[in-house]
């Protein structure tokens, strides 16, 4: 008995360690930089195409015939330049504003509001753009491009520090230049927008739009709403990149850049104490082909309990999904092919990641569900079963049974039948049993079952 039980705890053991990360191909789009979750509640996906436009994405994958935007006429697509941000208003649904992040001719940083057409508000017309910020840039890279509103009502921007190699006009620990910075504005006036009075420079040195500062190029941030954190990714200059992780009411962090790369001194001229500074919550080197990050989000979605609670973000060279725990990163294996340029999150918190290559995937783990259905409704009927073995209320095909006696070994693999989603269970011999149902060879959920 004391062996049945090993071997029982070691079975679950194994389950319990051997979580990893899953991509299922959803949809197709064009050079993708962003992914914002639909402003109606509902799980479409709004997918910004650097070129200028952005996409509608169907909950099902299918792609909106009609672009929601088009400013291809105003957006310079070129390197890392482009259309990089979409944030919606909380009110959309009243308003229908809405507000991008791009690059015009010139390179210039432009954020604008755009309005959707209140007769049908799945398209928006060009000629609404009410242009609110524009920052020119010395370089073409490092521009930053991540909005998002924050729990505080106000419209937060990561810039990058203007480009080329080692921030050369010290825009990132420059208080008055809005490069290099998390910038936070108040949308909500007649004016281009009001500042908002907490900010932490006014009245004092430094640019009132400024939040946070010392950014290099915050190549995607987020804000966990359970803890209210704000997690930027900001990449580095040629050997450590960063996860930064602060809480979205401190003001005035200095990130670092360009003093400090991570944790390492990069070129400490004319820079403030390190003690004034936040230094990354964690650091990763280039090894292993590794060299940028894709920010991505904590995860709070309810399909798959172990990755509650931990940052899930990317490497764009080498192909692989990081898992931060607390401290410790877990990286899964390569997607090879796959350039990761940006996460989503949609309004029932599930993770979407977009490549390079225009390919979305849903982001899920090997364990516990895998399939976007509420496991607690699925019924497994009768019990005991005679010879057939019946799974109500869940629609996926292909679905696998595996059926395991109580030591946990394996007896019966066997496929769901599509068309009564029956099991057939005649070559049991009469006992008491575990049902593991699966898809693509993932668990969905088990139950014990008897076989009369
Ligand atoms: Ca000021």
């Amino acid at each position: 008995m004391r062996k049945l039980l090993l071997i029982l705890s070691c079975a679950f053991a194994s389950e319990v360690y051997s979580q990893q990360i899953i991509l299922e191909e959803f949809a197709t789009v064009s050079n993708p930089t962003e992914i914002t979750a639909s402003p109606t509640n509902d799980n479409r996906l709004f997918a910004v195409d650097q070129s200028g436009l952005i996409k509608i994405v169907n909950a099902n994958g299918t792609i909106e015939a009609t672009n929601f935007l088009n400013i291809t006429d105003r957006v310079n697509f070129s390197g890392e330049m482009g259309l990089l941000g979409l944030a919606f208003h909380p009110d959309f649904a009243t308003n229908r504003y809405f507000y991008v992040y791009y690059n015009r001719a010139g390179r210039t940083i432009t954020v604008s509001r755009f309005t959707a057409n209140s007769a049908n508000p799945n398209t928006a017309d060009p000629a609404t753009e009410k242009v609110m910020l524009s920052i020119e840039k010395p370089f073409t890279n490092h521009n930053g491009g991540s909005i998002h509103f924050g729990a505080d009502g106000y419209l937060w921007i990561s810039t990058g520090d203007g480009g080329s190699g080692g921030d050369p006009n010290g825009n990132g620990q420059n208080r008055n230049s809005l490069l290099g910075k998390m910038l936070r504005i108040d949308v909500n006036s007649t004016a281009a927008y009001n500042i908002p009075p907490t900010n932490p420079f006014v009245g004092v040195d430094g640019a009132d739009e400024i939040w946070s500062y010392g950014l290099r190029n915050g190549w995607k941030y987020s804000f966990d709403r359970t803890t209210n954190n704000i997690w930027i990714a900001d990449v580095g200059q040629n050997l450590i990149e960063e996860i930064n992780r602060v809480p979205a009411t401190t003001p005035a962090v200095n990130y670092g850049w360009r003093c400090y790369e991570g944790n390492s001194e990069y070129n400490t001229t004319g820079c403030a104490n390190a003690s004034t500074m936040t230094f990354p919550v964690v650091q990763y080197d280039h090894s292993g082909g590794k060299c940028s990050i894709t920010g991505g989000y904590v995860y709070r979605g309810n399909l798959y309990p172990d990755l509650v609670g931990k940052y899930i973000f990317a490497d764009y060279c080498s192909a692989q999904i990081g898992i931060l725990n607390n401290t410790t990163i877990t990286w899964s294996s390569a997607f090879d092919g796959n350039n990761f340029t940006t996460f989503g999150e949609d309004n029932s918190k599930q993770l979407y990641i977009a490549a390079a290559n225009g390919k979305i995937f849903k982001v899920k783990s090997t364990n516990l569900a895998v399939s976007d259905v509420d496991k607690n409704q699925i019924q497994i009927s009768p019990i005991p079963a005679k010879d057939f073995i019946f799974i109500k209320n869940i629609y996926e095909k292909n679905l696998t049974a595996e059926i395991l006696d109580l030591s946990g070994r394996s007896v019966l693999n066997i496929n769901v039948a599509e068309n009564d989603k029956s099991i057939d269970v005649t070559t049991l011999k009469s006992g008491n049993y575990i049902l593991v149902l699966k898809k693509d060879d993932v668990k969905i959920m088990s139950q014990k079952i008897i076989k009369e």
